[in-house]
């Protein structure tokens, strides 16, 4: 059993998707960030940095924090969505690392410069808006040439997924990216990815996206 800390957020979103989708047993703990639950003591002795999400898997007794490195984790441990050597891991690595690197943290500086504190400052909105824009052409650039980011569906398209459900916080039109576009739909319409996406909010729904 995977004990699950995790809020509804891109980030924890990432790790109960990737729970549906490896039909992994898991157990969800609410951590309400909004209400500071991550920086209750109990939690931080546990995951020092204080953020979601986290595992803890009781039968080997792993602890993580930190989606990229617990997705791997899950991908080892279900041997799927990460093949095992060569160039094909490689490509999987490769797009999972761009995530946690930059379409995640650009992302969410673009959504709080653009969306939850506009007219703070002009700079980092045209910094961060550029630079979401950017991430998202390269990202189109690479679903021109291939059905998921690293060829067949995997733990970097988990990863990248959930960011892009808040396209419209980041400023970004989803029209200007058909490729994005083809690939958001299709993973939204995988119904591990309705589940995962509905944890802990069991009435949260992936964005229907404007005809
Ligand atoms: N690099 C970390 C980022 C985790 C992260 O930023 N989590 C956010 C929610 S998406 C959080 O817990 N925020 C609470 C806070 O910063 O106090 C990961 O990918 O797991």
């Amino acid at each position: 059993m995977i004990e699950l800390y995790t809020w509804s957020t891109p980030n924890g979103r990432k790790i109960s998707i990737a729970l549906e989708e490896m039909e992994l047993d898991y157990r969800v703990h609410p951590i309400d960030i909004g209400a500071g639950q991550q920086s209750g003591s109990d939690f931080i002795a546990r995951f020092p940095n204080a953020k979601i999400p986290a595992i803890v898997d009781s039968e080997t007794g792993v602890s993580l924090f930190e989606s990229g490195a617990i997705l791997i984790y899950f991908a080892e441990r279900a041997g799927r969505f990460l093949p095992p050597a060569g160039s094909e891991r490689w490509a999987v690595l490769q797009w999972l690392m761009w995530q946690m690197g930059g379409f995640g943290p650009m992302l969410g500086q673009a959504a709080h410069f653009l969306h939850y504190q506009p007219g703070k400052s002009d700079y980092a909105a045209e910094r961060y808006g550029n630079e979401a824009r950017r991430l998202y052409a390269v990202l189109d650039g690479t679903l021109e040439r291939n059905e998921f980011v690293a060829g067949d569906y995997s733990i970097a398209d988990m990863a990248i997924w959930p960011w892009a459900t808040r396209f419209d916080q980041q400023g970004v039109d989803l029209a200007v990216f058909p490729n994005v576009r083809r690939w958001f739909e299709t993973i939204a319409g995988r119904p591990a990815v309705q589940r995962g996406f509905a944890v802990p909010d069991a009435t949260a729904e992936p964005p229907a996206l404007a005809a």
